[in-house]
This record gives C-alpha cells, structure tokens and sequence, in this order.
C-alpha cells in the first residue's frame, strides 16, 4: 500500500485542515480534495484523475460538469434566478409541464434538497389522509420500511432506525411506524390493522442499507397492497430515479426512457413519486414531488413552500438535465454497462474471496467485503482504490457502493474493474 507522504498529498492536507478546524464535523470524507470533474472523471488539487464511483451519490447521473447542464445554467443565470413564488416565473410551468408529462402524473411541486420533497410527500400524506380518506384529525400514520434512508431533517430520521442518526435528536415526531423491508406480509399485516395509515414511503432499492435490491415484485405488491387499504404508495426515488438503476424511474414496471414507452397506468405506478439528486445533474438541489390532482391539490396556497423551489434557474436546469438523459439514452446505457460491470465483480469475486456479495441494478451497485460491519477494511480498501485512481465510500462498514455516472462506457468499465481488482489484491 502507499503510504508515503508526498509533496502532492502535503497540499491536500492544507484543504483538509481547513475543513477540520472551521467546519462542523458532521462528515468523515475520505482523504481526497477535488477541484475538477468531467464526465465520468474528477480531478485532485494535484492534478490526479480518479473515476468517479460514487458520482456525488447519484447526483451526477449524466457526469459532471455536463456542457449541455452547464450551458443552460450559465444563459439562465444572466436572465433572472430567482423571483421567489410571491410572483410568476417564465420557466417554471415549463418545467412542470416537462416534468409531469414525462413521468406521467397530472402535478408537479418543485423543492430544493431530497429531504424537502420527503418532508413534502409527508405533508402531502397528512393532508390527504385526513382530507380525502378521513383520518380523525392528528391520528394519520405515515408508514416506512425498516433501515430507510430518506434524508436528515427532525421528521424525517423519526422514521429511521439508524441509531447514528437519531442518538441525541429526541424528541421524534409521532404519527410513524415501520415494517421491515421486502416483506408484503409484514406490510399487509400493518394496512390491515391499523386504519389510520395513510401512505407507505418507501425506496425502491435501499441506498444506505447497501444497495439492497428486493425481490422481483415486492413493488407490485407494495402497489397493489397499498390500493387494497386505500393507502398512498410513496416511492422515494431520489437515489433510484433518473435512470440510475438502467431504467427512467425504479418503480416503474416498462419504464425506459419516454412516458410513452411506459405504461403508467399500471398497478406498480406510485401514487406520489418523489426525484432529487440527478433532477439537476448535480449542479444544483433541485427536488420535485410527483401526483395527480386528488392528491396534489389538497395543499393550499400558504400551506407549503419554499423561497428557492421551482426557482428559474433550478427549472432551465431540471430541464436540461431530463433532457440530456433522454437523448444521451442513459437508461439503457445504465442497464448495459450494469451487466457488464457486475458480471466483471462476479469474476472479480471468484479469484479473490474478499468480495463476498456482489449486487445492485443498473449502475446503483455493491460490493460486501468479508469483514465485520464494525472492521476498516472496506474503509482501507476504498483508500487503496483512491491511490490506484478510483474513488468510492464504505457505507455500513463492510459495503463499498460502487456507482458511476451514467455516461460511462465499457472501455472505462474495464479500466475501472482492473483498479478494483488490483487494490482488492493488495489485500491477501
Ligand atoms: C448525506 C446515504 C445515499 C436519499 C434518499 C432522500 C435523501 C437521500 C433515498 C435526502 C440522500 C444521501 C445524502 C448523503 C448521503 C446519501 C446517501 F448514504 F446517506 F444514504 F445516497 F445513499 N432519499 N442520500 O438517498 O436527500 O436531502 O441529501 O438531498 O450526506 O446525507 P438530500
């Protein structure tokens, strides 16, 4: 392993020193400082280029610095950014329109951060459970699986089970209940006996668990189940959606790249679909709920809103960035390269036992390294693939997500399995 102080990583160090003593430390980043990004690559203060595996968790789909985003960012920058929604914008509606068009839903509500837009379809569940389905006043649950990850705001980890995340916070907010993940019967066992739940928010593969694909057909079921109990199926596809995982949205039976190819009429739609992350191709927090009218409509002026939501420029962005998944046909590129690159880890996993799992979907991918959850060695193993030129994050100790941008092609997937392979052998 190289562990030699080099003139290179002293000035690295001056950033992160910095980072250290005037910055919270609610983070543990890896040792890396980057200052540049294109496509599928990020550069170091030093000049070294890295593949990019974890693409700002899926943030930058369509790969950084996109010059389609970008050029749309820059000419709606020199127009007008922000005009709060006190009065009407000459870009919003056209994203909207955009948007609910392509994702086949009659409305559209455009936050900031992931978080905000859960905060929203929690809000969205509330009123509609108590305004449409009749939930006595303050009694609506809002239901989750068991080990979410939805974001970090006060409402939002009283529903998680992540003890790092909600040690100190307390109190939480009431009105949640959890089911484990994966389970139609737990799920079905919760509808039935408690009437007051009024919607099920739910990621349709789980992100921070480690990548935790469920069964072929536990969405359908969840679909199904929740129109059974009148109950509002929420599909958190802020890490998921924009083709990340080879199709347009994770929850969505035929979706690939068109509302047109896809039969959104099917049970397995979502009744709120929520999109962060890659809305903006990472270049800014751009989120938006999805709904129809019934659900949508039951918020009323003054009830809910946000300075920057659906702000101009964050909706040139949005555009763009749908756009250039659209037509650079990531999703199917997603799914291609997916195949290539788990069938490569597959390989991988054969010579060298430290893989012990490998899964994922598209290009939201996972390897499980043979150590405890609580041992460094998926954290080591992440450092050695950054001297080797690949940078990516443990996630619950012995995880290693591995998802690039989209934009990835199969010279660079072969590249990028090499370094894997290599820093892995560093090992035994
Ligand atoms: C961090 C994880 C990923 C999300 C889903 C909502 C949000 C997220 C499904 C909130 C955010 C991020 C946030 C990031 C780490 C990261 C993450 F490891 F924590 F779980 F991606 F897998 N729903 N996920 O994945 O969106 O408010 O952050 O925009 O540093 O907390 P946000």
């Amino acid at each position: 392993m190289s562990t030699s102080i080099t003139l290179e990583s002293l000035k690295a160090q001056t950033f992160i020193d910095k980072e250290s003593k005037y910055g919270a430390h609610n983070y543990h980043p890896l040792p890396v400082v980057i200052e540049r990004g294109e496509g599928v690559f990020v550069w170091d203060v030093d000049g070294k280029r890295y593949f990019d595996f974890l693409s700002a968790y899926s943030a930058v789909n369509q790969g950084h610095c996109h010059p389609r985003i970008i050029n749309a960012l820059k000419t709606q920058a020199e127009k007008l950014t922000l005009t709060s929604r006190a009065f009407h914008n000459d870009k919003l509606g056209e994203a909207e329109e955009f948007m609910a068009k392509l994702f086949g839903f009659d409305k559209v509500l455009m936050m900031n951060t992931g978080v905000e837009a859960v905060e929203t379809a929690m809000k969205l569940v509330r009123k509609w459970g108590y305004k449409v389905k009749g939930i006595e006043k303050d009694k609506a649950v809002i239901l989750f699986a068991k080990n979410n990850f939805h974001g970090r705001t006060l409402s939002v980890v009283s529903a998680s089970n992540d003890p790092s995340a909600k040690m100190g916070f307390g109190p939480f907010m009431p009105g949640i209940d959890a089911v484990p993940y994966n389970d139609l019967n737990a799920l079905e066992k919760a509808l039935e006996s408690d009437p007051n739940i009024a919607g099920f928010i739910v990621e349709p593969i789980q992100g921070e668990a480690g990548v935790v694909v469920p069964d072929e057909g536990y969405l359908a079921g969840v679909a199904a189940l929740c129109r059974k109990y009148n109950v509002l199926f929420v599909a958190d596809e802020i890490q998921t959606g924009i083709a990340r995982t080879g199709k347009l949205l994770a929850s969505c039976g035929n979706c690939n790249n068109t509302a047109d190819e896809c039969d959104m009429s099917t049970e397995l739609k979502p009744d709120i679909l929520i999109l962060g992350k890659a809305l903006s191709g990472g270049v800014m927090p751009v989120s938006a709920v999805l709904a129809n009218d019934v659900i949508m409509l039951t918020i009323q002026p003054g009830e809910h809103g946000s300075t920057f939501g659906g702000n101009p420029l964050a909706c040139a962005v949005a555009i763009e960035a749908l756009k250039v998944v659209i037509e650079e046909n990531l999703a199917e590129n997603a799914e291609n390269m997916g195949i290539i690159f788990r069938a490569g880890l597959e390989e991988i996993a054969e010579r060298n036992r430290l893989i012990t799992l490998v899964r994922g979907k598209g290009l939201l991918n996972a390897i499980v390294i043979a150590s405890d959850e609580d041992s460094d060695l998926a954290w080591n193993i992440c450092m050695e693939f950054r001297d080797n030129g690949l940078l990516a994050k443990p996630t619950h100790g012995n995880k290693i997500r591995l998802a690039p941008p989209l934009v990835i092609n199969r010279e660079q997937i072969q590249e990028a399995l090499s370094i894997i392979e290599k820093s892995l052998d560093a090992f035994v």
